[in-house]
């Protein structure tokens, strides 16, 4: 509603249009329109669709800057005025050229002053409602979905690859991670798809569970990259270990943490990501040592 404002012309008697496509014509076309006019077109269509505007015929009292007789088209970061009959250095007609609108909205205004000096015919444009290919993104960080984008008329969706799901954001890909648990003594473990970025939206749990009285270390790998961020401790991505009472983490960033010797026999992996980022995960082996044995005291 407020590109209608910003460029239109407040005083004008505004028409509405909502239909997917449509004529708008100064007033009396094809005969000369009439002066002291205010007249603005206001069309919106659904979301998932862009404004197609393209004049079949212009014809506007030309004056410099287009101060007496224009049409305005806006909704645009900068408002266009035409006026005239061709294109000179310092007004412009719309010629051939096919008005896309950014958004869902688009606005004509026409206006002429107290006085024509000649007969002008005016305008008539066609408008018509054109799909967003939501699926054309102008770089990576841009895409709509993850994994698969799907374009359709008037909207689009997303798939994952095999093994993935989507999300409830109905975007990103979250794989199912939390069934493994690891009860060899010594083993490895990485996140999903290392050293490929792991999944995002995800929480894996890796469990190590090892005879009681043994008490597991973790080493993780120099390759260790999770998200993180300059100032803020671990707000997007991060992994997390709990053992027993104990608790270490949470971790991200690009340098791993040193041995972490969990005095237990009993681990919880703790791995969250976020819907956004390209990160390669981390890799860990995991080693168990039997208790120093207890000293019995005789009796
Ligand atoms: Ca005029
Ligand atoms: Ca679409
Ligand atoms: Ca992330």
């Amino acid at each position: 509603e407020n590109c209608f404002k910003m460029g239109g012309v407040p005083w004008a008697q505004v028409l509405l249009l909502a239909d997917m496509y449509g004529t708008i014509q100064s007033p009396n076309f094809p005969d000369s329109y009439p002066k002291d006019n205010e007249l603005q077109w206001n069309v919106t269509v659904p979301s998932g669709y862009t404004i197609r505007l393209y004049f079949m015929h212009f014809d506007i009292e030309p004056s410099y800057l287009c101060e007496y007789d224009y049409v305005k088209v806006s909704c645009f970061e900068a408002p266009t005025s035409f006026c005239g009959r061709e294109n000179t250095d310092t007004e412009r007609v719309p010629a051939d050229d096919v008005i896309l609108s950014p958004g869902s909205m688009l606005s004509v205004a026409f206006r002429s002053d107290f006085s024509n000096e000649e007969r002008y015919s005016g305008f008539e444009a066609h408008y018509s409602a054109v799909d967003i290919d939501e699926c054309r993104g102008k770089n990576d960080e841009e895409l709509a979905c993850d994994h698969f984008c799907h374009n359709y008329i008037g909207g689009y969706y997303c798939s994952c690859r095999y093994g993935y799901q989507l999300h409830s954001d109905n975007r990103t890909c979250k794989v199912e991670c939390s069934d493994s648990v690891y009860t060899e003594r010594s083993g490895l473990i990485t996140s999903s798809d290392f050293p490929k970025p792991y999944p995002k939206s995800s929480d894996c749990v890796y469990r190590i569970e090892v005879e009681e009285g043994f008490l597991v270390t973790l080493d993780f790998e120099d390759s260790f990259d999770i998200e993180d961020h300059p100032e803020v401790p671990c707000p997007y991505d991060y992994i997390k270990i709990e053992a027993g009472a104990r608790v270490f983490g949470p971790f991200c960033g690009d340098r791993p943490p040193d041995r972490i010797q969990t005095l237990s026999n009993s681990v919880s992996i703790r791995f969250h990501s976020d819907n956004s980022g390209e990160n390669l995960g981390w890799k860990l082996t995991y080693a168990s040592a039997g208790n120093s044995p207890q000293v019995l005291h005789s009796h």
